[in-house]
């Protein structure tokens, strides 16, 4: 073969290295590790970087739109290092730059819908609420690389995919609940979980505040339920409530993440903190001791004094008027100290003192055995009979089956802490399951939502809450949001892997499962 000359050599060289610089790899928007997964993702292979000078321009004019910017700009700000200054925009953003459109004209699919465009100019985040906006923005967050949650400032570039995510929910209600009556938990840890259940699309915080071992809410008519009743939480320690002004202001740290928050005070059964409080609450007028055990079902409101419905109303007026989501939580769970008699009509009543207020009741299954009322409804977490029964009476039902979705069920029985009497419950097991294929006669339209709920009695620090919350929490976002018929484990697994890094980014104390391959474990 000939030998190439000097000039060939030097013009080859030259089309190698174009070549070389022209082989920066494709992205594949479509293959990033989204959770939920958005129902529809188109790549285009480029990327939008974003730099020091890239600012957060909003077309729309809403103050909520201002804070959707600002509280983008918060988010990036930290690892990124860049001061990201949000305006007003004109028709369209300077290149390299993030666009949030707020157009109220645009909704076909509800409240949450938006439209994510990333082109290698600008990244537009579309919705027709700003509820829409916030969920995009979360979707927006996680195309970066994890490290874009540490606090301290990191290297860059700060790259993500280009394409369009065109996003909606399948459920409208995707709740978690927290047991704060078993072991109480400060403000601080109430918010730091909001923001852990908003980086998942999560939109409901039902917050369980009332129960035998402890009542967590300020009633300013009667003051002994926290002075007294708030004393003590499961196993002696001192318990602790919330004030008025500090529950107010969890609801507006919610609210500013577009999370209702829905309070539960369970009654008849479940409230041997406020019989101790008030003894006059108690059909033999004697107020029983504080307890700290974890037994079920011993205690009963005295369903056939007035006094106990004056009680009621007063709570649930005082609790509506601080609460601005439409929805307050009756419990009714496993009164077995109330006779099935007393039973269905305090049900009954309650739902009306409820409605009275202005909002709609839900409560557990057990409720169904008694009438319920237009815009009630039934919690599912053990009775496949009773969901049947709430359905067949037109209400809506919200799932929370305990085999699937009770988070302090232990994950196989090595975990501390936790319970077992449900289920162990695995990572896929926990999102192998379709809420409306899961009980004869409950079907999608029946259904108001999905609920994973974290029961207290063994968890006492955030770190325990985290434990138990991680990483199924991300699994049951993802069946309240995306299609059933895009689910499979199989697929979701490797999404989850890599939201390992960004639960250590989160600083999120989180079950290593075995089931799940993390990045960084061996095959
Ligand atoms: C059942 S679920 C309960 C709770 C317990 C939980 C423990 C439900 C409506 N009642 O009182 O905390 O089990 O897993």
């Amino acid at each position: 073969m000939k030998p190439i000359g000097k000039i060939a050599a030097s013009a080859m060289f030259l089309i190698m290295t174009a070549g070389l610089s022209c082989t920066v790899e494709k992205s594949d928007l479509s293959k990033e590790n989204l959770i939920p997964r958005p129902v529809s993702v188109t790549a285009t292979g480029n990327y939008f970087t974003l730099q020091k000078g890239s600012g957060i321009y909003l077309q729309g004019n809403s103050e909520e739109l201002q804070h959707i910017g600002n509280y983008l700009a918060a988010r990036l700000k930290p690892a990124t290092g860049f001061e990201l200054a949000v305006k007003t925009a004109g028709s369209e953003a300077p290149q390299g730059n993030i666009y949030l459109s707020l157009d109220p004209k645009d909704s076909k699919n509800g409240n949450e819908e938006y439209t994510l465009e990333i082109t290698k100019a600008t990244v537009k985040l579309t919705a027709s609420s700003a509820e829409g906006l916030f969920r995009g923005v979360q979707t927006f967050r996680q195309l970066f690389p994890a490290k874009i949650e540490l606090a301290t400032t990191q290297e860059g570039p700060w790259k993500i995919a280009s394409g369009t995510i065109i996003d909606s929910p399948e459920y409208a209600y995707r709740g978690f609940m927290l047991d704060v009556a078993r072991h109480f938990f400060g403000v601080d840890d109430v918010k730091r979980l909001l923001d852990e259940l908003a980086y998942y699309k999560i939109n409901m915080f039902h917050f369980h505040l009332a129960d035998d071992q402890g009542w967590r809410i300020e009633i300013k008519s009667w003051p002994q339920l926290t002075l007294h009743g708030g004393l003590t939480e499961v196993g002696g320690d001192k318990g602790g409530f919330y004030t008025q002004e500090q529950y107010s202001d969890i609801v507006k740290y919610a609210a500013e993440r577009y999370i209702t928050v829905i309070p539960e005070i369970d009654m008849p059964g479940h409230t041997n903190a406020a019989l101790s409080s008030y003894p006059e609450l108690n059909c033999n007028g004697k107020a029983p001791d504080l307890y700290t055990g974890i037994e079920v079902g011993f205690s009963t409101l005295c369903t056939s004094k007035e006094l106990t419905y004056k009680f009621i109303d007063d709570v649930v007026g005082e609790l509506a008027a601080l609460t601005p989501g439409p929805y307050l939580h009756i419990g009714g769970d496993e009164s077995h100290a109330t006779k099935i008699e007393d039973y269905i009509p305090f049900v009954k009543r309650v739902q009306d003192i409820v409605l009275s207020h202005g909002k709609k009741a839900i409560g557990w299954d057990d409720i169904a055995i008694s009438e319920m009322k237009p815009g009630v409804y039934a919690q599912h977490w053990a009775s496949v009979k009773n969901a049947q029964l709430a359905v067949k009476q037109g209400s809506k039902i919200l799932m929370s089956p305990a085999v699937k979705a009770y988070v302090d069920m232990q994950y196989d029985s090595t975990t501390t802490p936790g319970l077992h009497w449900a289920a162990y419950i695995e990572v896929d097991s926990a999102y192998n399951w379709d809420p409306a294929k899961l009980i004869p006669g409950v079907a999608k339209e029946n259904i108001l939502g999905v609920e994973a709920a974290l029961w207290s009695e063994t968890i006492k620090t955030m770190s325990d809450i985290e434990y138990m919350v991680f990483p199924r929490l991300p699994g049951y976002a993802e069946i309240g949001w995306s299609p059933a018929s895009s689910r499979s484990w199989d697929e979701y697994k490797l999404r989850l892997a890599a939201h390992g890094e960004k639960f250590k980014a989160l600083g999120i104390n989180y079950y290593h499962s075995p089931r799940v391959p993390w990045a960084g474990d061996k095959k």
